[in-house]
């Protein structure tokens, strides 16, 4: 009987020894101590024991049980620890790595020469006023005074939706609509998509900006138009910038002019900028043509005005020097974050 219960107890510590995870431990456990056991067989077995001898076999029982049960402990909190230390390194973090930077988002060069052109003209008082890119026929053409027979109104630049219905062309027709509410003095900015039948290139495509402006009230001049005009070129390209006016047609105003500055790169020497010439167009011009004041309902005899038209990319192209006007249409963050 004692050589049985050291063989079991020396059988049951080297298995737990070997044990590699908490499982074949637990299972070590019920094969010698539960009850089926090999242990307490030998319990079940005292019966058989002469009286007079069991308390020695029964305290042997006794402490064979509490050193495997103490092995079994002991190697639990062995192999508890060590899986632990494996998850920590499979785990674990490098805190140096550098982070994983996020893309921002950032306003477009267009909207940053939109809101600098925008300030030079609420700073003058001006009002910025919005109003339908699908437009009629009506507004876009005819109040404009630009004829049935015109070739701006050819489907080759033109997109029509149906014969009067149309994507402008200009935003011009905001100001139409607003000269016929008839609200007047009127002094305001109309900046906007516009949309054309042309080819893409470096400097064309069919859907561009452009900021507008028209100032309506009694005995306004083309002084007046050539002041404003001077004052924005110096708030927007520098105090030293001088303009230059020269003869234009445009359906829409009479007289009408084209207005160039000194190139804001070299100061009017000559340079890549303005291609040696020292000057850069800027925008179209003029006093608002009789016809149109009258067909929008303004007395032409009481009332003049002046209005111009200036393109948003190409100012957006001369401000920032980026050669190819697809590049602000392609919203690619690596160009875009330049500005
Ligand atoms: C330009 C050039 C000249 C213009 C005219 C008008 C209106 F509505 F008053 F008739 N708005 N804008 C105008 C005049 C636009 O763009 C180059």
């Amino acid at each position: 009987m004692k050589e049985k219960l050291e063989a079991i107890k020396a059988d049951a510590l080297a298995k737990i020894s070997s044990a590699k995870d908490l499982d074949s431990l637990n299972d070590i456990k019920v094969a010698i101590l539960g009850k089926k056991g090999e242990l307490t067989a030998v319990l079940k077995s005292m019966k058989d024991v002469a009286p007079e001898e069991r308390p020695v076999v029964g305290q042997m029982v006794n402490e064979a049980r509490a050193a495997i049960e103490e092995k079994l402990e002991e190697e639990k909190t062995k192999i508890t620890r060590l899986l632990r230390t494996e998850k920590m390194k499979r785990e674990i973090i490098d805190v140096t790595l550098p982070g994983r930077k996020n893309m921002r988002g950032h306003r477009h060069p267009n909207q940053i020469a939109l809101e600098d052109l925008e300030r030079v003209f609420i700073g003058m008082g001006y009002e910025v006023v919005d109003g339908p890119e699908v437009e009629y026929d009506r507004y876009n053409f005819e109040l404009l005074n630009i004829p049935e027979n015109h070739p701006a109104k050819d489907e080759q630049d033109t997109f029509y939706i149906t014969k009067d219905i149309l994507l402008r062309t200009q935003t011009s027709p905001v100001q139409a609509r607003v000269m016929e509410k008839g609200k007047l003095p009127i002094r305001m900015i109309s900046p906007g998509r516009v949309f054309r039948a042309d080819e893409v290139d470096a400097t064309h495509s069919p859907s561009f900006h452009q900021l507008e402006g028209l100032v309506i009230d009694k005995g306004i001049t083309f002084a007046d138009l050539k002041g404003t005009l001077e004052q924005f070129a110096k708030e927007f390209f520098g105090e030293k910038t001088k303009v230059k006016f020269r003869p234009h047609h445009f359906p829409f105003t009479e007289p009408s002019a084209e207005v160039d500055i000194t190139c804001f790169k070299c100061g009017g020497k000559g340079c890549r900028m303005c291609k040696g010439s020292g000057w850069i167009e800027i925008l179209g011009c003029g006093m608002v043509h009789p016809n149109v004041l009258d067909m929008c309902g303004i007395d032409s005899k009481e009332y003049q005005g002046f209005a111009f038209g200036i393109g948003l990319e190409r100012v957006t192209l001369l401000k920032y020097e980026i050669d190819d006007m697809r590049l602000l249409y392609e919203n690619d963050v690596r160009f875009l974050n330049q500005f």
